[in-house]
């Protein structure tokens, strides 16, 4: 088989963060009218404000600048997409589900708070990002659109479903399929959506719109991937254990199915196909083509 290696990127965001970073706060920013409770507001701002990757709204807006768009009219899709991402990593942590006390290098929801706040702001959250949707967006059909399309993403079909397989899969053997199938669901579907809102909102044309979801559909599996190898790695380093189940707390993973070798090429060669996938958008979609250079390579 040809080896296919990315190359080597040092990853610095394709968009300058500063006006999302801005927009974010600015989405979960209640004064006293508002009638949000302290508590609540502050549990929210605390998942929300955490410094994470920005990866999904990174995605939203470089969609949007590779379709001919403005990356300042995406930034209601960009705030509304890691509002949802942030409510399922706050709902993943739960003792009920992957029962985590770190997220982002600090303690999870419902350790700095609790369980029930941590439930609320994961519901709120998911709600709020609707709401910037519908009253953000302009003209109307974009903002209905955008709606439909997240909630399809973030529903029963894609993320919650992905994440019911994924609990309902713990300590059964999986095989790569239906693996894969997960992880679309669960990971990829954020992925892609991102990617339609920002061509949604660039007004842009169906080609576009199926390349872009051809990149978002092999970065999304290539970045579960990755994800699972640091954890392999992490594991090994932190306990010395075996990659595997155990690894992933009764979770199937692609280096207990590939092998930590097998897993590696796959990813390179996602990470190529989702390059190939946009090189019809031309210079425009040269940032697409470092984020996928930086997810086929993260260390974190
Ligand atoms: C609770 C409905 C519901 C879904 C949960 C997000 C999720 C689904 C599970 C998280 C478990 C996990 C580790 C998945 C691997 C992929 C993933 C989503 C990692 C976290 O995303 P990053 O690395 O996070 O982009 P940051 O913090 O950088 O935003």
């Amino acid at each position: 088989m040809t080896q296919i290696a990315p190359p080597t990127v040092k990853f610095s965001p394709q968009v300058d963060l500063q006006k999302f970073e801005a927009a974010l706060a600015a989405a979960v920013q209640f004064d006293d009218v508002d009638g949000c409770p302290d508590r609540l507001a502050d549990g929210m701002r605390y998942a929300l404000l955490a410094p994470g990757k920005r990866l999904r709204p990174q995605l939203v807006m470089l969609a949007a600048q590779a379709c001919g768009g403005s990356v300042d009219a995406a930034l209601p899709a960009a705030v509304a997409v890691e509002m949802i991402h942030a409510y399922s990593l706050v709902h993943d942590d739960l003792p009920a589900m992957d029962d985590d006390d770190l997220r982002r290098g600090r303690p999870t929801c419902h350790k700095q708070f609790d369980e029930a706040l941590a439930i609320l702001v994961g519901d709120a959250l998911q709600a709020q990002a609707f709401e910037v949707l519908a009253t953000q967006l302009t003209p109307a059909e974009t903002a209905v659109a955008a709606c439909r399309e997240l909630a399809t993403a973030a529903g029963a079909r894609a993320l919650v479903g992905g994440q019911a397989d994924d609990l309902a899969a713990e300590f059964q053997d999986l095989t790569l399929e239906q693996l894969q199938l997960i992880h679309a669901r669960k990971t990829g579907a954020l992925f892609r959506v991102s990617l339609k809102l920002g061509a949604l909102v660039a007004g842009a044309a169906a080609e576009r719109v199926q390349a872009l979801d051809e990149y978002g559909t092999k970065l999304g599996l290539a970045f579960q991937i990755v994800d699972d190898l640091l954890d392999v790695n992490g594991t090994e380093a932190q306990l010395g254990k075996t990659p595997g189940k155990d690894a992933r707390q009764g979770k199937s993973t692609f280096p207990e199915l590939l092998g930590v070798e097998e897993s590696r090429q796959r990813v390179n060669e996602l990470i190529q196909q989702a390059r190939d996938a946009v090189k019809l958008l031309g210079t425009a979609a040269e940032p697409l083509i470092e984020l996928a250079n930086y997810v086929g390579q993260r260390t974190h």
